[in-house]
């Protein structure tokens, strides 16, 4: 492992860190393999950790897991002492777009080739194909615009929205807003009332929605970035005498079993999935890397929806 690293140096030396060669990575019997997470705080990182630790073990590789527990700059650690580790490859989870960038360039430098999961990066600190391998997970401007197609189409153009934002500063929260509010645009009737994070966590949405309400008691849709937030919003809006799912309609992503038991009791409308389980197309993307396969820099996953027709049969199988 000390020769690669070496090596990654020299090449780093020679060609500058603006090169745009990815680190190579040698066909070997088993692998070093990093993880770095960003939290654990929802069944939907908790499925994604499962799902990477199982194909780890069935492939008979070792991972070195870390949890950031939420914060950006312990990520940006737990990636430093991987690279010292010199383990073989990184996947990686950035909590943000920006704060993680530089960290890619220094696996990069240090020759260990990077995978993105789940979250992606400002391409402009750093770039899919040229300083980490490539990007795999869900499309988010397509998953917050099937929301907002969805809602124009349910209420013909008329809504008064609360939206409950993800981590600021992280690549779902950016695009599914994005995605959303492209979507609706054009609709002079539709009107998002306020917008506030609730960092995809389930008590901050729960109070977060407890306060908007409060200012804006007209609201008949909420549409929250994720399962974890939504479900704290129906704590809100049951606690405030509203039946959500009817005068408040309420819209999500991910689908995570509570969630989609939700759908079938009509508290929650739609859902967007956004699948949690990367294992094997996260390690069959790194043997496709060691075996000189060309990687394309977005690898995106296909995400279903629920609807108050499919739940009960979807429950089976949702994480
Ligand atoms: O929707 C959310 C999680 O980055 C796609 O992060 C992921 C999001 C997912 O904490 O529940």
């Amino acid at each position: 492992m000390k020769s690669r690293i070496f090596l990654g140096l020299l090449t780093a030396l020679f060609v500058g860190a603006a090169s745009a060669q990815l680190p190579p990575l040698e066909q070997q019997d088993s692998y070093v393999v990093g993880f770095a997470q960003t939290e654990s705080n929802n069944p939907w990182r908790i499925a994604q950790t499962t799902s990477m630790q199982e194909e780890a073990a069935a492939r008979g590789y070792r991972l070195v897991y870390t949890d950031a527990a939420g914060s950006a700059a312990k990520q940006v650690a737990d990636v430093r002492s991987m690279i010292a580790q010199g383990v073989d490859l990184i996947f990686l989870a950035p909590r943000e777009e920006k704060p993680l960038a530089p960290v890619i360039l220094e696996a990069k430098n240090a020759g260990i080739p990077v995978i993105l999961l789940d979250r992606n990066v400002d391409q402009s600190l750093a770039a899919a194909g040229e300083d980490y391998v490539t990007f795999i997970g869900s499309d988010f401007i397509e998953e917050g615009r099937r929301v907002g197609e969805w809602l124009t189409e349910a209420t013909g153009g008329e809504a008064n929205i609360i939206q409950l934002e993800g981590t600021t500063g992280s690549s779902p929260a950016n695009d599914r807003k994005k995605g959303f509010e492209d979507a609706i645009v054009d609709q002079p009737n539709m009107k998002i009332l306020a917008s506030q994070t609730g960092d995809f966590a389930r008590d901050e949405g729960r109070q977060v929605m407890e306060t908007l309400l409060q200012a804006h008691p007209e609201v008949d849709v909420v549409y929250a970035h994720n399962d974890e937030m939504a479900i704290g919003a129906i704590s809100a809006l049951e606690a405030a005498g509203r039946t959500p799912g009817e005068d408040v309609l309420v819209l999500s992503i991910d689908g995570g079993k509570e969630a989609v038991q939700l759908v079938v009791d009509g508290k929650i409308n739609y859902i967007v999935e956004c699948n949690p389980r990367f294992g094997p197309k996260a390690f069959d993307t790194m043997e496709a890397y060691v075996s000189g396969e060309e990687i394309a820099p977005v690898i995106t996953n296909e995400d279903r929806d629920y609807t108050a027709e499919n739940a009960e049969e979807g429950l089976a199988s949702a994480y």
